[in-house]
């Protein structure tokens, strides 16, 4: 079992206030109708990036979603270039093509978020299975939402992952609620972790709110991958606290009235109480994280503002490239 050390534990914390401090900054400028794309928030849900991620390495890749920023700040990925694409602006992850569902960068294993609902699931089990083939340690991890296990890709992708006992982990965030459908509307089933049942590989539940429990499920999970063990299925039930997207409130389908009662499990005083308890944080530490994540986010803005967009004869570059 992965011991969290305090290394690992302030790394995870650290890693969840950038996350909250760009999505809250994101919203910010979104709201100032300074983005053109659309943002799906993942405040609320950030454990279980950063917990996950604790364990990954350069070289181990992930797969994302549509609510995609928080995987991809916890696997590396900077503030210029987030924001930069965030603006469209040609200094981006994706040279201001691909907006917020779409970062990726492959040189930090970030294989991408993607606008197409368990669409990173199958791609997960790709990568999984170019490690395989080269005899390589590293693992492929998939985050996807509760939505996405009704889609036909997640079983197939589970499967062959299963079936070749591939490197890779899946993650589900299962925040309650497929944009406005609660999970006892679109499943009949209330874990989904007894899906893995159906594919024989090992189902886990977490409570997604507890950074510090992700962390040793993801730890052994991630573990067992490493070690040849095959894929195992995580679910970490979570909450995002805001609507689906910006600009739905939660009101029409319920979501709204539960989130006080979430709101009060928030993962990062949490994760910080915890810390404190332990004597791995002092209030001077707390302010120094919060003061450098809020300096790197006022440069990122300023980075994206003054970046030009893409011209126009860069219409069709770099779209096949990597893949010839
Ligand atoms: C294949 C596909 N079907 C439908 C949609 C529209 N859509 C976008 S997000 C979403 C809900 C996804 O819910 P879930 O997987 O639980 O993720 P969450 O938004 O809760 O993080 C849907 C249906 C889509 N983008 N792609
Ligand atoms: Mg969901």
């Amino acid at each position: 079992m992965a011991k969290l050390t305090r290394e690992r534990a302030l790394w995870m914390y650290e890693t969840m206030i950038r996350i909250r401090r760009f999505e809250e900054r994101a919203i910010e400028v979104f709201q100032a109708g300074e983005l053109p794309g659309f943002i799906h928030p993942y405040i609320g849900e950030e454990a279980v990036a950063a917990g996950v991620c604790a364990h990954l390495s350069g070289k181990d890749q992930i797969t994302s979603t549509h609510r995609g920023h928080g995987h991809m700040i916890a696997k590396g990925l900077g503030f210029n270039g987030m924001m930069a694409e965030l603006y469209a602006r040609s200094t981006g992850y994706c040279k201001g093509k691909g907006g917020s569902l779409h970062i990726a960068d492959q040189d930090l294993g970030a294989l991408g978020a993607s606008g197409i609902v368990g669409g990173g699931i199958p791609i997960a089990a790709g990568a999984a299975l170019g490690i395989k083939l080269k005899g390589g340690k590293e693992v492929a991890v998939s985050f996807f939402g509760d939505g996405a296990t009704n889609i036909g890709a997640f079983h197939e992708g589970i499967n062959l992952a299963a079936a070749w006992r591939l490197p890779a982990v899946f993650v589900c965030e299962n925040n309650r609620y497929a944009q406005s459908t609660p999970q006892s509307v679109h499943q009949s089933i209330r874990d989904i972790a007894d899906r893995a049942k159906a594919y024989g590989i090992p189902g886990v539940i977490v409570d997604g709110m507890d950074a510090a429990a992700v962390y040793e499920v993801a730890g052994e999970a991630i573990g067992r991958a490493r070690g040849g063990g095959g894929p195992t299925l995580i679910e970490a039930k979570t909450f995002r606290f805001w609507g689906h997207y910006l600009g739905d409130p939660g009101t029409a389908y319920g979501h709204d009235r539960e989130a006080p009662k979430w709101k009060k499990r928030d993962p990062i005083p949490a994760l910080g109480g915890l810390l404190r308890k332990r004597k791995w944080l002092t209030a001077k530490a707390d302010e120094e994280i919060l003061a450098r994540v809020k300096g790197e986010l006022d440069a990122a803005v300023e980075f994206a503002r003054k970046s030009p967009p893409p011209e126009p004869a860069d219409l069709m570059a770099d779209i096949y490239e990597k893949a010839l």
